[in-house]
């Protein structure tokens, strides 16, 4: 009967000790998975070749990065990435460019952007209004 208690209890503890540390252990693979975000945020999505500027955003399950910051007045080239994208990013409005297109599922979408002048902001939506993408244009 004694053991039985015993026996009882030290299963309850195992149990409740398994389940704080798998709680811990999810947390620090959350923990690790915003780190690499951030990561991928601060690597530049802006590069320029001959002349012209390129802005490579991926397309899927919103726009990312979603906040850009660009040259001003430089022809500029939106690269929009969609990789198996079957969201509603896929369906893409610039308003400021009068721009409205669904994009392939997977492609990268060539976007010509006359040069901006400092200060100016282009956003792109998703046809729902739902996911937005800005570009910034600063000297
Ligand atoms: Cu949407």
């Amino acid at each position: 009967m004694k053991t039985n208690t015993i026996a009882i209890l030290i299963v309850v503890v195992l149990i409740g000790a398994s389940f704080v540390y798998s709680q811990n252990k999810n947390k620090d693979v959350l923990l690790e998975d915003t780190e690499k975000q951030e990561i991928k945020e601060v690597k530049s999505n802006v590069s320029v070749v001959d002349g012209k500027q390129i802005i490579t955003i991926d397309a899927r399950g919103g726009y990312f990065p979603q906040v850009t910051i660009a040259k001003a007045d430089m022809p500029t080239i939106i690269k929009m990435a969609t990789k198996s994208t079957f969201d509603c990013s896929s369906a893409l409005v610039i308003p400021d460019l009068n721009y409205q297109k669904n994009l392939p599922p997977t492609a990268v979408t060539e976007i010509e952007v006359p040069p901006q002048k400092a200060g100016e902001e282009i956003q792109g939506l998703c046809s729902m209004g739902m996911y937005s993408v800005i570009i910034e244009f600063r000297n």
